[in-house]
């Protein structure tokens, strides 16, 4: 009722186009669902980003606030829940879901694309029209566009997006009411309003200089030689940085090491005069290096660092003039290429990330552009793209599969329900058979800088491959919940040989001066080479730090085997490594109670795995002070309602702040009751649970499904990521939990 007939139009142009990817986005029907509420439009046409109120299924209003839910009640509210969500799992097992949120991505692949001529090849004119659908859906009041979907307009957003609009054919010029051209013209004002692109930051230089819309001269080096120095006592060498790090600038070092550029075409010509206020060729472009607009600046370079790149510069320029530094060029770029060809054959082409990815297959181009490297490149690039309700995007990973499907199985598991959706739970267990990694990569790990991947977890896909400490610990957490519940429930269990070997590549990952946990490979360097970070728009990329989300899952992990294998031959290591990790916990623990949360939003999901992580190393209610710290700091944040909903903004100002009109979030309320009842705290005080539990339910729809409310995931601190599956999990696993262990339901 609600539908203009422009987004019956919308609906119309989506259905013929879910035909797209077919392969990922199976339930196009649950699609259109979602998009009768998420995508209607204000009065310019812009997607209103909020859901309406969503109906509700059940009455959890009887009884007094303070009172314990009707199990009955509960019970119904984990059906509908389960019912709905299994309806979108996939015939291979794993629950698809929008992973997009960034917005700086798939500008970046149009640009690569037109580099390489390919736009047309690949891009069907229905991708081109979806994909600026979802430009202009994220463009911002004030004419600009975020670094992500929520943020404000920023200078990397903006030029991006509006480059990425013109090498699709949108004009500031021409009228189309299609395209709505006054979204650039907004945009080319927001841009030349703040000094023009000169003021992008280093990554958006970085493209443009590729595109042949900036000059070389004004980026910073990004010296492919890096990669032939010694490793050995060398905290700069980039194998000793964070993986994503070091992957984006290797493909860089390569493509600034070549000075790899477009052939210039009418619409970069075009480009030259709009994105800049002086005329292009009188710019200094030296001096516009370091040089970003004060809405992208998040993490400002220290000054000793710009010292660094303007001696390097012009070292570098020196030496390119000398033909022994053009013969050193030479090998650096063919060392850079064996390193890229290595990550493109052991992911399949799909690369770590999407920019990878992207670059990746920019340099196998400009290396032979009829190489066969390019040819795979090119099949494994849809695994990015996904169609929604507001257009088409490039996802921030291949997708978010094996960690939803570890979730989900807990989730579904903890309602107690196991025996109503076996053909769920078996096929999930399928996919998690599936994917995991069960040998190493090829060749002598140390050379490329591996870590072991034998046994572990990928985010993903196995395909993808790259192992990651709690994607292992949640896989196996995971599987040995599985293999409890029995093969006539559950499925065949993965043999033990393998739960093993994935006990011993969590137990490789732990670090051993902190105790602590990183993300795919230890800690390989120290917090100072921070300095260095180049990117203003990113905060922590340099080293692989330790997490509270990957000590914790890694510390449930542990646990949970020793308890299922109390005789395993890891066991002398576990015990070990459970004391360091519980005294890595607390010595991160906040002076409030709380832990941060890196990879999602934010206090309430680092203080949930603080607490799971104090729990499994033996902490109690009674015996831990800390535990009970940080559960009074989670009590000290719910609302009134019930609820809890923590805004984006913490992980951006690292403290904790309350969403936009106190709203309560389904997955904050969530994460904060899967805390509050695995901490013991009910025993006591079980008040503040019913009154969340009652906030959960009344914001479940009347088909069982959760409302899509503000973003919930982030990465490097200032950018956030969508997790659309969390809305579906964290609900159901913490009424499941509240279900059992407070309402004591069998
Ligand atoms: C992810 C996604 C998963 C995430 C968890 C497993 C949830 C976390 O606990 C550990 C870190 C990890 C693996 C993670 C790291 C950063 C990633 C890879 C991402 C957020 C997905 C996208 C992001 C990547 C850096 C985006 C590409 C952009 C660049 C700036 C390179």
């Amino acid at each position: 009722a609600h539908l203009s007939p422009e987004d019956i139009a919308v609906i119309d142009r989506l259905r013929e186009n879910f035909e797209l990817n077919r392969h990922t986005q199976k339930h196009s029907s649950d699609a259109l669902m979602r998009l009768q509420y998420d995508s209607l439009r204000d009065a310019r046409g812009r997607a209103i980003k909020t859901a309406p109120p969503p109906r509700c299924a059940y009455d959890p209003t009887s009884g007094t606030a303070d009172s314990p839910v009707s199990r009955d009640i509960v019970k119904q509210a984990l059906r509908a829940g389960i019912d709905f969500y299994q309806g979108l799992q996939d015939d291979d097992g794993h629950w698809p879901g929008d992973y997009g949120g960034p917005m700086f991505l798939m500008p970046g692949l149009i640009i690569a694309l037109c580099v390489m001529g390919k736009l047309d090849h690949v891009l069907s004119e229905a991708h081109k029209v979806e994909i600026r659908r979802y430009l202009r859906n994220h463009q911002n009041e004030d004419g600009g566009f975020g670094l992500h979907i929520e943020g404000h307009s920023t200078m990397f957003g903006t030029v991006l997006s509006y480059v990425a609009m013109r090498l699709l054919g949108m004009s500031p010029n021409t009228s189309n009411l299609v395209d709505r051209e006054n979204s650039l013209v907004d945009a080319l004002s927001w841009i030349r309003a703040r000094g023009g692109a000169v003021n992008v930051p280093s990554w958006g230089k970085f493209y443009l200089c590729l595109l042949g819309v900036y000059e070389w001269d004004g980026l910073n080096p990004v010296p492919p030689e890096c990669w032939l120095l010694p490793y050995t006592f060398n905290p700069l060498h980039p194998g000793r940085f964070w993986c994503h790090c070091r992957m984006v600038y290797l493909p860089m070092s390569y493509l600034y090491g070549m000075r790899a550029t477009a052939q210039s075409t009418e619409i970069t010509e075009l480009l030259k005069k709009e994105l800049y206020i002086d005329d292009y060729d009188c710019i200094d472009w030296n001096t516009t290096r370091n040089s970003c607009a004060e809405e992208d600046l998040y993490y400002p370079h220290p000054w000793i660092q710009d010292l660094i790149w303007s001696g390097l510069s012009k070292v570098e320029l020196s030496l390119l003039k000398t033909s022994a530094g053009m013969w050193l060029r030479g090998i650096a770029c063919k060392l850079a290429m064996e390193h890229i060809h290595y990550e493109d054959e052991n992911t399949r082409y799909i690369d770590i990330g999407p920019v990878n990815k992207v670059l990746n297959m920019l340099c196998c181009w400009f290396e032979d552009p009829f190489g066969c490297a390019n040819r795979k490149h090119m099949q494994r690039l849809h695994d990015y793209l996904w169609l929604a309700e507001d257009g088409m995007k490039m996802q921030g990973y291949n997708g978010s599969q094996l960690w939803d499907c570890a979730f989900a199985v807990q989730a579904i598991t903890a309602s107690g329900l196991a025996t109503e959706y076996t053909d769920c739970l078996i096929a999930a267990h399928r996919y998690l058979d599936v994917s995991q990694v069960q040998a190493d990569c090829p060749g002598e790990l140390t050379r490329w800088h591996r870590h072991i991947s034998k046994g572990a977890w990928p985010f993903s896909t196995r395909d993808h491959g790259w192992p990651i400490s709690d994607c292992s610990s949640e896989g196996l957490k995971a599987a040995l919940e599985l293999e409890g519940l029995g093969t006539a429930l559950a499925g065949p269990p993965i043999p033990i040989d393998r739960l093993e070997d994935c006990v011993n590549v969590v137990l490789s990952y732990q670090n051993m001066e902190t105790g602590g946990w990183a993300t795919y490979e230890n800690t390989r360097s120290f917090p100072w080479v921070e300095i260095m970070n180049p990117a203003e728009t990113f905060g922590d990329i340099m080293i692989d730090y330790s997490y509270v989300e990957c000590s914790s899952a890694s510390l449930q992990a542990l646990s949970k085997f020793r308890t299922r294998y109390p005789t395993s031959p890891h066991k002398d290591r576990i015990e070990k490594a459970l004391t360091a990790g519980r005294n890595f916990l607390l010595s991160i623990q906040r002076a409030d109670g709380s832990w941060y949360g890196s990879w999602a939003i934010c206090f309430t999901y680092g203080t949930w795995f603080g607490i799971k992580g104090l729990l499994a190393t033996g902490s109690t209610y009674e015996t831990c002070s800390s535990l009970r710290k940080a559960v009074r700091f989670l009590l000290s944040k719910q609302m009134a309602c019930g609820g809890w909903g923590e805004s984006y903004l913490s992980s951006q100002k690292k403290k904790y702040i309350q969403l936009e009109g106190n709203e309560p979030h389904v997955v904050n309320t969530a994460w904060a009751m899967l805390a509050l009842v695995a901490s013991g705290q009910a025993k006591y005080d079980p008040a503040p649970l019913h009154r969340a539990a009652r906030a959960l339910m009344r914001m479940q729809c009347g088909n069982g499904d959760w409302p899509q409310q503000s973003i919930m995931g982030v990465f490097n601190r200032n950018c956030m990521i969508t997790y659309a599956n969390y809305r579906n999990i964290f609900p159901l696993w913490a009424l499941g939990d509240y279900a059992t262990l407070v309402l004591g339901v069998k």
